[in-house]
């Protein structure tokens, strides 16, 4: 899929839709589509996994929300809380984020979370997709992206908010804001998190063609600041992060606040607007018939 997502800017959202039935989807077994989405949607169980080594100050935070680890409502909040709870614990200085999925990272936004729901419940989710960007993008601990599979979108904007980014070297993962291969727009703080960390020019290619880069393309333009082989990933994270707590915290979150704060206020001071400008849009008649569209043929392509 993620190949289709990328070769498919000439078609827009509907050629992604008719590009998307007839690829296959890593051999996963078919069964009913309507009961499986419902049954992820439904999940009690955890979909975040942190472990905290008290004698190096990091903790590992692990996402684990089959079959992508869609970013639900339930899923931002526990990511949310899990974050919190980490910044309000002194023992813990750093942070590694990464996936249990094999070949995924996150698909970013869960798709099912803007269609057909209501304009406050749209409202309440998109609040804490800006929830989890603030409390990441604004973290005080040194932070560290693993990205161990395809990280579009949405995921993309989770890796940006890290500190650092470490990718497995694997042509088949891609990364970046496609939103616009979508027919939907990347807001304004996912390009200002893009710009800041890919400058402006390669920002503008970026979102305004919605390119997903492959691994080696994203370490090219800076969206990803090293590759490594696939199962040295975390390891390369840990060991990076000893360098990054090897600089005294105090400094180091002031410098990050100087550079990421005007970003970050930014937001803040237009939240609410933000809010309602989501809501409007996704909510419009045209957009939910192009996620009706995409989510038939999600359906069709199980049935
Ligand atoms: N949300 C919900 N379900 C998803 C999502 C998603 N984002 N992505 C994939 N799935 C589902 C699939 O439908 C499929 O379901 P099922 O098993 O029931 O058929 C299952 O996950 C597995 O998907 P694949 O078979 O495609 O898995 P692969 O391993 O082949 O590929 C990828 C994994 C590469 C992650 C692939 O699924 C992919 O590229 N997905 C794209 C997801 C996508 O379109 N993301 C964009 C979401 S929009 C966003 O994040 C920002 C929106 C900003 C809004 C601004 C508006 C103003």
């Amino acid at each position: 899929m993620a190949n289709v997502l990328r070769n498919s800017a000439k078609f827009g959202f509907s050629g992604v839709l008719s590009q998307l039935s007839i690829h296959s989807r890593h051999g996963r077994e078919c069964v009913s589509p309507c009961f499986s989405l419902q049954q992820r949607n439904n999940s009690t169980s955890p979909k975040i996994k942190v472990d905290l080594d008290s004698s190096t100050g990091v903790a590992v935070l692990r996402m684990q929300s089959p079959p992508v680890n869609s970013l639900s409502l339930d899923f931002l909040t526990e990511f949310c809380i899990n974050l919190e709870k980490l910044e309000m614990d002194r023992s813990c200085r750093g942070l590694i984020i990464t996936s249990t999925l094999s070949k995924v990272f996150s698909a970013g936004l869960d798709i099912m979370e803007m269609y057909g729901k209501s304009p406050e419940r749209c409202g309440e989710f998109w609040k804490a997709v800006q929830e989890m960007w603030l409390k990441l993008y604004g973290s005080n601990m040194a932070t560290i992206a693993a990205i161990n599979g395809s990280s579009p979108a949405g995921g993309c904007l989770m890796s940006l908010g890290c500190d650092y980014r470490i990718m497995a070297d694997n042509p088949r993962y891609s990364i970046g804001l496609n939103e616009t291969q979508l027919g939907i727009v990347a807001p304004f703080w996912f390009k200002d998190t893009l710009v800041n960390t890919v400058g402006n020019r390669a920002a503008e290619l970026s979102l305004e063609l919605g390119l997903l880069y492959s691994a080696p393309d994203a370490l090219k333009i800076g969206l990803v600041d090293q590759l490594v082989p696939e199962d040295q990933v975390l390891s390369t994270a840990q060991d990076t992060m000893s360098k990054w707590l090897a600089v005294p915290d105090h400094a180091r979150q002031i410098t990050k606040s100087m550079m990421r704060k005007p970003t970050i206020d930014k937001l803040l001071s237009n939240r609410e607007a933000d809010i309602t400008n989501f809501v409007s849009f996704i909510t419009k008649d045209s957009i939910q018939k192009s996620l009706r569209m995409y989510l038939e043929m999600l359906k069709s392509r199980k049935a």
